[in-house]
C-alpha cells in the first residue's frame, strides 16, 4: 500500500469481513436517511476533462485538504470533487473516466455484442429494474439459485467476452490511486439503468477476494449513490454521480451498505437515455 496514495483510502484497514449475503432488497428510506440533508455536488462538467494523470497531479496536491476530512459534510465545489473522501477507504474520483469515456462505451458496445443486456431476477423471482452483463473470466449471476459468480453467460453457454483492455486499465489505476495498488479484477459487471431504474440498498459480498476494492465507474445519465455503513439501518452519504465519476471503496468499507436512488430521466449526448455503471471485483 502507498503510504502516500492520493486520499489514502486503503492503509487504515481492520475491521472484520462482515459474512452476511449479499441482498439488493428494497431500498428503505427510513434505514438510509442522508446524514447530510441538502447536500450539493456542483457539476464539474464545465469543460474540464480530467485526463487520469491530471487528476493524479492535482489529487496528490490536494490530498491533505480534501482527502482526509470529514465524511461529506458540505457543498462540494468542481476541484474538491476530483478526489474526495467518502469515508475511510472510500473515495470519489471525480472525473477520472471522462477522458476514456468514447473508448469505455465501445467497449460496452463490444461487451453487449456478445452479451446481450438482460433483466436477471432476483432470488425472490422479480425483476431488476437494471439490466445487466458481465465481462471478463468470472460473471455475476443472479437466479432463482441466488446471487453467485459463473464462468459461462447462461444465456449462451458461452465464455464471458474479455474485459476490454480499456475496462482493466482503467480500473487498475483508479484503484491504485485510491490507494489500492495491484488490484487484479476478474469480474465486471455492467449495470444499465433506464430513467426509474435503481439498485437497493446491498453489499457486494459473493466475492472470495475481500482485501481488493470495488472499482465503480459511472458513465451516461446522472444518478445519486448511496453509501453507507456496516448495517443496513447505518445512516447513508448521498453522493451525485455524474458521466466519468469512479467511486472506489474497500478495507473498512468494503462491505458497506450501497445503492442507487431511481435514475431521472434526461438525455447524455454520448449514452442516451442510460446510466451505465462499470463494477470491478477481484472474485478469486
Ligand atoms: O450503479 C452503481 O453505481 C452501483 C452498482 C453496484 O453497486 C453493483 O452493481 O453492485
Ligand atoms: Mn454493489
Amino acid at each position: 500500500m502507498r503510504p502516500s496514495a492520493f486520499c489514502n483510502a486503503g492503509p487504515e484497514h481492520g475491521d472484520a469481513h462482515v459474512s452476511q449475503s449479499r441482498a439488493r432488497s428494497a431500498l428503505s428510506s427510513a434505514s438510509c436517511a442522508p446524514r447530510t440533508p441538502g447536500l450539493a455536488v456542483l457539476s464539474s462538467r464545465a469543460g474540464r476533462l480530467a485526463r487520469p494523470q491530471e487528476a493524479r497531479m492535482s489529487g496528490c496536491a490536494m490530498r491533505n485538504r480534501h482527502c482526509r476530512g470529514a465524511p461529506l459534510t458540505a457543498e462540494l465545489f468542481p476541484e474538491t470533487r476530483r478526489c474526495h473522501r467518502i469515508a475511510a477507504g472510500a473515495v470519489l474520483l471525480g472525473g477520472w473516466a471522462q477522458s476514456q469515456a468514447l473508448a469505455l462505451t465501445a467497449g460496452v458496445d463490444a461487451v453487449i455484442a456478445s452479451a446481450p443486456w438482460r433483466h436477471m431476477q432476483t432470488p425472490g423471482g422479480r425483476a431488476m429494474s437494471t439490466a445487466n452483463s458481465n465481462c471478463g473470466p468470472l460473471g455475476w449471476q443472479s437466479d432463482a439459485l441466488g446471487y453467485r459468480y459463473l464462468r459461462t453467460d447462461p444465456e449462451s453457454g458461452r465464455a464471458w467476452p474479455a474485459m476490454p483492455a480499456v475496462f482493466w486499465s482503467l480500473a487498475v489505476a483508479a484503484a491504485e490511486e485510491a490507494g489500492y495498488p495491484g488490484f487484479a479484477p476478474d469480474a465486471c459487471l455492467l449495470n444499465r439503468y433506464a430513467p426509474g431504474a435503481r439498485l437497493s440498498l446491498h453489499r457486494d459480498q459473493d466475492e472470495r477476494d475481500a482485501a481488493a476494492p470495488i472499482v465503480s465507474v459511472s458513465l451516461g445519465l446522472p444518478a445519486t449513490f448511496l453509501f453507507g455503513g456496516a448495517r443496513r439501518e447505518d445512516p447513508c452519504h448521498r453522493l451525485p454521480l455524474y458521466h466519468g465519476d469512479v467511486v472506489v471503496w474497500g478495507g473498512p468499507t468494503r462491505f458497506h451498505y450501497h445503492g442507487v436512488l431511481p435514475v431521472p430521466d434526461g438525455h447524455h449526448p454520448l449514452v442516451g437515455r442510460f446510466r451505465i455503471n462499470l463494477t470491478f471485483r477481484k472474485v478469486r
